[in-house]
């Protein structure tokens, strides 16, 4: 009865107005499941290939008529009757259908999209939570407590998210001092519309850029750093102590003939990693994302060596959910945790195995939504079933944002005393000094 009957996919929409792949599972007992992919725009040049039509006549190029077909057909073909509960095999056979060692046949959106809708018809087979299926897939036992994750919100953004002049991508709050993720929501959330009606007093504009997070024009990086922790202040908070500060400063788009550019001038890798030390000294930051360009290995190597005791230094671009690539960093001492992005690597049976060695690395794990998302709130279950205790998915603003914020209330609330707020916990080994 948990065989697969049939699969099916369509082009729909993402929050950019951008196509992706939605995709639809139904098994022989007649139980369906949905899901469908993000897509990103500062993306590591080593993640899975992003199957698209190129075809100019038809959303500029962008359609992803191809990959529905390969879903309609040797997808299809070969898993109709297979058993649902057979994640990593069914994942394994995609990937060997594939036969690239970066899914440029069949797409990494086109599979992603499949191996989620497998996930999803298993936990209904199995009557079970999206949350609680991840659980078990990861063996963990029945009694082991779930933690709800620190929500890294960007309630102000740059970089190729924004039209506005900040180089840095992301700049997040991080409600860390509170005993529920719901309590922790609502600082972020207070925060947020605390900083819209400081912006509006300043003169500056609170349009919003792709993440939800505000996007005005300022007269440097640091001032929004500054704007961040007035706003904490403003509305009641205690920076370094309630909220922390995290950025992503998404390197890769800023790194041109081995300079880092910021605010229009060349900074060589040295100059780049004292800027990263002097703004950790003088304000409350916990979280680096991408601090080095992806293929700055010596910058990773200097900027671990002087930061990763004190801060978390997050590779995304570096090591796009991939287990092989994260290997090499922690061998070689690059950052110190994991941004975890499924379509990076194209199923989640890869996924998981990317936060497993996370682990056994003694790195830190954060799901992470694209910059362009759907109404799927698959990763706010990711987050909790795998209790890595750290999300990104951007400002309490857009629907896309906030399904994953309120989904994942609905888990606190569903799971009551199962369950405790990572917090500080996430952040231990930065806070004992
Ligand atoms: C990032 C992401 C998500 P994008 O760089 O971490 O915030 O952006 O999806 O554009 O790669
Ligand atoms: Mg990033």
């Amino acid at each position: 009865m948990s065989k697969i009957h049939s699969i099916t996919a369509h082009e729909i929409l993402d929050s950019r107005g951008n196509p992706t792949i939605e995709t639809e599972i139904q098994l022989v007992s007649g139980i369906k499941s949905r899901a469908s992919v993000p897509s990103g725009a500062s993306t590591g040049s080593l993640e899975v290939v992003e199957l698209r039509d190129s075809d100019p006549h038809r959303y500029h190029g962008k359609g992803v008529l191809k990959a529905v077909e390969h879903i309609h057909t040797t997808i299809n073909s070969h898993l109709v009757g297979k058993e649902v509960s057979e994640q990593s095999f069914l994942d394994g056979l995609m990937i060997q259908l594939d036969g690239s060692p970066n899914k440029a046949n069949l797409g990494g959106n086109t599979i992603l999209s499949v191996s989620l809708a497998i996930a999803k018809a298993a936990a209904l087979v199995r009557q079970q939570t999206l949350y609680q299926y991840f659980s078990d897939l990861l063996s963990y036992k029945p009694d082991e407590k779930f933690v709800m994750p620190v929500p890294m919100m960007n309630i102000l953004n740059g970089g190729a998210h924004a039209d506005n002049n900040i180089d840095i991508q992301e700049f997040m709050i991080l409600p860390i001092g509170f005993d529920s993720f719901k309590e922790a929501l609502r600082s972020g959330v207070e925060i947020f519309h605390t900083l819209k009606g400081y912006l509006k007093q300043k003169g500056l504009n609170t349009n919003v850029g792709d993440e939800g997070g505000f996007a005005p024009d300022l007269s440097s990086n640091e001032k929004a750093i500054e704007y961040l922790l007035e706003a904490t202040i403003r509305a009641g908070y205690t920076p370094g102590k309630d909220i922390y500060i995290g950025l992503d400063v998404a390197s890769n788009e800023l790194y041109k003939n081995n300079n880092y550019y910021l605010e229009g001038k060349p900074l060589h890798r040295e100059t780049w990693v004292n800027y990263w030390e002097y703004l950790v000294h003088t304000y409350p930051i916990i979280s680096i994302e991408d601090g080095m360009a992806e293929a700055d290995y010596d910058g990773w190597l200097q900027l671990t060596q002087r930061l990763g005791r004190r801060v978390q230094l997050v590779g995304d671009d570096l090591f796009v959910t991939n287990k092989k690539l994260l290997q090499k960093g922690i061998d070689q001492q690059w950052a110190n945790a994991l941004l975890v992005k499924p379509n990076q690597i194209g199923t989640l049976t890869e996924t998981l195995e990317a936060i497993i060695g996370a682990k056994n690395g003694n790195y830190a794990s954060i799901i992470s939504h694209r910059s362009g998302e759907t109404e799927d709130t698959t990763i706010a279950d990711l987050a909790v079933g795998t209790r890595v205790g750290q999300i990104k998915t951007g400002a309490p603003c857009r629907t896309d944002r906030v399904a994953k914020y309120n989904r994942l209330l609905q888990i606190e609330s569903e799971l009551q005393n199962n369950v405790f707020y990572a917090g500080s916990h996430a952040f231990s080994r930065f806070l004992v000094d």
